[in-house]
């Protein structure tokens, strides 16, 4: 198979922010006169729900029932979920959240042999560019081909609503692409539309479950290490001195 394409997830794979996002939702509840407070431990529950606006319905659905909803809720939630992101960003513009070992220059790389790069996210268009303007520099949007973000498709990872999306805007078939994905929602995602899966882990995924992914990493530090495993051909020589 020749790889025309790699498809990014976002939140866990390129950076990990969601410790960012989990403190961001924090500020947000504070300033609202809630005293919801989601540490660690609870995030990492939440987690189970992709997509801000819909974690935090969950959160009340199932972690916080004897909170009495306003008659506005779906609009109130919109409007937490707007304070969120303007908090996180605004960390992100501060350059307080990098990208993970390897993927710059795994995304350099790439770019340069002539291979398509996307986005397949849940999380907003706002969030991705604060991300990648730091990250990759002010020009990051000239890397990718399509951004797939949050509410552009009906139904969030891990359907694979969000990968068809990409594919159909690359007009690629998924034997073409591999996916870079870090949770099992987002693997189910990925899978479910087709598309070969590599997984790198974090702090809040290190346990899931990653059946099917073609291959698991702590992160792409040894870049030649994925690069072989995924029969792309962009080997770096190592410099010499
Ligand atoms: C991971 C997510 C997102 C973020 C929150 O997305 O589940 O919901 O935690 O983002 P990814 P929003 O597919 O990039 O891994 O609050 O912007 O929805
Ligand atoms: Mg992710």
């Amino acid at each position: 198979m020749t790889i025309k394409a790699i498809i990014f997830d976002v939140d866990g794979t390129l950076a990990d922010t969601e410790d960012g996002h989990r403190k961001s939702f924090n500020k947000a509840f504070a300033e609202n006169g809630l005293d919801w407070n989601w540490d660690v431990a609870l995030y990492d529950k939440l987690l189970k729900v992709t997509g801000g606006k819909e974690r935090i319905k969950y959160y009340v659905s199932d972690f916080n029932t004897a909170y009495k909803k306003p008659d506005n809720f779906d609009d109130f939630v919109k409007h937490l979920h707007k304070v969120k992101t303007a908090h996180y960003t605004a960390m992100l513009g501060e350059g307080h959240i990098p990208m993970r070992p390897g993927i710059k220059q795994l995304i350099q790389d790439a770019h340069k042999a002539g291979i398509t790069l996307a986005i397949a996210t849940t999380t907003t268009p706002e969030n991705v560019t604060a991300l990648l303007q730091v990250g990759l520099g002010k020009n990051w949007a000239d890397f990718f081909a399509a951004n797939g973000c949050g509410d552009i498709v009906p139904h969030k990872k891990p359907a694979p609503d969000i990968y068809f999306w990409v594919l159909d805007k690359l007009g690629l078939s998924a034997a073409d692409c591999i996916a870079l994905e870090d949770s099992n929602n987002g693997l189910r995602s990925s899978l479910a539309a087709g598309i070969k899966t590599y997984v790198t882990i974090n702090q809040y995924t290190r346990n899931q479950d990653f059946t099917g992914a073609a291959g698991v990493f702590d992160d792409l530090s040894d870049l030649n290490s994925f690069y072989s495993a995924a029969g792309l051909s962009l080997h770096k020589e190592p410099e010499s001195s």
